[in-house]
């Protein structure tokens, strides 16, 4: 009745903004997403008949149980594996949590991967698929955690009544490396959750970034595919700037770069000029994260722990999917 899991969180190279449905957490549109191999959350779950309640404790501190998030969360996995007992989460991140790095993606992969194996469902005859039922089930706690239970480049399609994911690429099929700049390590705000729902009701081009999701997901599928990196570039960094139009456009309005990110913006665009095969995006927070060849590594890692304001520098290769922990 106890299991331990590890994922990594993942950037989206297309991203999501914005619900479907909102009570399910459904997202509206589809993702593509790098899993980030240097940084990773553990989470063990143990259900206990004792306990009236689920509990979670992050990073060495008991969490109050706001907006539900967890238990509904572990409600949806109880009611598919017919289980009626709460359970005791304890996760722990090896980087700064609720700063725009994903912690609830890595958070609820982990959790649903540890929740399956505590119960003995983590083999391929239980029935809990990973693309479909656990994905289905982690979508719930967040909309982005799908993505980490696959490795290397996940892709996060939206259906009727559910989400669906699979992997594009292993990390050896295209090997990508990530550079994240962190320029702060406080937490954000506003949650994704509470911004996305403002966007769909404040921003004049909210609409318009939902229309034309399909293409850019669709363009960023070819890319992968064909191993276009510069073609990827252009893509993702105008997937970025327009889900960030959105969020300016909000009311009030949701500016998450600081002057970092964007002296950070202008040096990858500068490298990029030059020839270095590298592009940036970012999320709801202040950090940058950049995508390049493994040649060009050195290189962007030095530029960009140059900016001013950079705190420090994150790098590393694509990850694997979220994995259960046999000590
Ligand atoms: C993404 N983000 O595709 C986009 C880009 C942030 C900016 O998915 O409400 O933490 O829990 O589903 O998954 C962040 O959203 O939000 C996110 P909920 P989540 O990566």
């Amino acid at each position: 009745m106890r299991a331990s899991a590890i994922a990594h969180p993942n950037v989206a190279l297309i991203k999501y903004w914005g619900k479907k449905d909102a009570a399910d957490n459904l997202p509206a549109v589809g993702s593509l997403s790098l899993t980030l191999g240097a940084l990773s959350t553990e989470t063990t779950v143990e259900f206990d008949p004792a306990l009236t309640h689920d509990v979670l404790v992050l990073n060495g501190h008991e969490q109050p149980l706001e907006q539900g998030r967890l238990t509904a969360c572990m409600d949806a996995f109880r009611a598919f594996a017919g289980c009626d007992e709460f359970a005791a989460v304890t996760t722990v991140n090896d980087f700064p949590t609720g700063a725009g790095l994903a912690s609830s993606a890595s958070g609820y992969a982990a959790l649903v991967t540890a929740a399956s194996a505590a119960l003995g469902m983590d083999h391929r005859e239980s029935g809990l698929s990973p693309g479909t039922d656990l994905a289905d089930i982690a979508r719930i706690g967040s909309g982005s955690a799908p993505r980490s239970l696959f490795g290397g480049i996940a892709l996060l399609s939206i259906e009727e009544r559910g989400t669906n994911c699979r992997q594009l690429a292993t990390p050896a099929e295209w090997p990508l490396s990530v550079v994240v700049a962190v320029t702060t390590e406080d937490k954000k705000k506003i949650t994704s959750r509470d911004g996305m729902a403002q966007s769909r009701l404040t921003s004049p081009f909210y609409a318009a970034w939902i229309h034309d999701h399909a293409d850019d997901l669709n363009a960023g599928i070819r890319c992968v595919e064909a191993r276009d990196f510069f073609a990827l570039a252009a893509l993702a960094e105008h997937n970025c700037l327009k889900m960030h139009s959105v969020m300016m456009t909000t009311q009030p309005a949701l500016l998450y770069w600081s002057p970092v990110t964007l002296a950070c913006m202008h040096k990858v665009m500068s490298l990029r000029a030059d020839g270095v095969p590298v592009f940036f995006t970012v999320d709801a927070g202040p950090q940058l994260k950049a995508v390049c060849l493994p040649d060009a590594l050195a290189n962007v890692t030095a530029a960009l722990h140059d900016v001013p304001g950079v705190l420090r520098i994150i790098a590393g290769e694509l990850g694997g999917g979220a994995s259960v922990v046999r000590r």
